[in-house]
């Protein structure tokens, strides 16, 4: 029994992306990822002894108290974006067998590899622009091996106000980008945050582009040199997802740099790779 059929593995090939609706079960899962979320949450305003009221764990509202939280002190976001990528369903779903299988179906490699500190769990919030992505390839983020998938999946639904994740489909069949290391537009982006295109807008304009909605459960598979870019989150409510990136330790780019990281493994990029830095 195989994962996907030749349809879907086909499409992967020649869009660079795939959505794989219901993939995940979103009772077994998903839900004590949510339930962890919610629990860090409620220590949080707990321990700063705050009058935000925090509901009873349910699927649709783990995350009642955050935006209050946030409003109070922004760094309390940032405590529990560290704390929740440590939730053990979390890691469970993120080292899951199926994502391997899924690898070697759309790879047919026989030595996938979990690319190491490439996972957590983002929270767009309304209207804050520091950490959102601009259109990017994950290669040059994450490197590892230049043959390389990140999986997305969201935790809560993602209509249209929440900013859902936009994508260039066929995009990956270009190859690298090079990239500019600052954003002047953005200076306060930094990292992989303030990798930017070049020529970016012309090269975006090259290509069609979709932005999924989806619910949870629900899988989007993205080539390591698909285009893509955060939607801008026009809603009350933060855009939580998680994310994985799965690699491929035959290809030969990633053999020869080592299967080392990018920034969040504390690797200069442009050293690795002088020819995808742009003047
Ligand atoms: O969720 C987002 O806004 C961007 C996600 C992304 O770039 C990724 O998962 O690689
Ligand atoms: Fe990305």
């Amino acid at each position: 029994m195989t994962l996907l059929d030749d349809a879907q593995r086909e499409r992967f090939r020649q869009d660079g992306l795939l959505v794989l609706p219901g993939f995940y079960d979103p009772q077994r899962d998903v839900l004590s990822i949510q339930r962890g979320i919610h629990g860090i949450i409620g220590k949080l305003i707990t321990r700063e002894g705050l009058p935000i009221a925090h509901s009873v764990f349910s699927a649709e509202t783990f995350d009642a108290g955050y935006q209050p939280l946030i409003a109070h002190d922004r760094r309390l976001g940032g405590e529990v974006y560290d704390a929740v990528k440590q939730i053990p369903a979390f890691m469970r779903l993120v080292a899951d067998e199926r994502n391997e299988r899924l690898v070697h179906e759309l790879r047919g490699t026989d030595l996938p590899g979990l690319a190491a500190g490439g996972y957590g769990i983002r929270i767009d919030n309304p209207s804050e622009e520091r950490f959102r992505a601009d259109w990017h390839q994950e290669y040059p983020a994450q490197l590892r091996s230049l043959d390389g998938v990140v999986f997305w999946s969201p935790l809560v639904p993602v209509d249209h106000d929440l900013g859902p994740v936009r994508f260039c489909p066929g995009s990956h069949r270009d190859g690298p980008v090079r990239v500019h290391l600052r954003d002047p537009a953005n200076p306060v982006k930094t990292g992989a945050y303030a990798l930017t295109l070049e020529n970016r807008d012309a090269r975006v304009a090259r290509y069609p582009q979709v932005a999924p909605l989806c619910r949870p459960g629900d899988l989007i598979l993205v080539d390591f040199l698909t285009l893509h870019a955060s939607g801008v989150n026009h809603a009350l409510r933060s855009r939580w997802s998680m994310q994985f990136r799965y690699f491929n330790f035959h290809e030969p780019t990633g053999v020869r740099i080592g299967w080392r990281g990018s920034y969040a493994a504390g690797v200069d990029f442009s050293t690795l790779h002088p020819e995808l830095v742009a003047e």
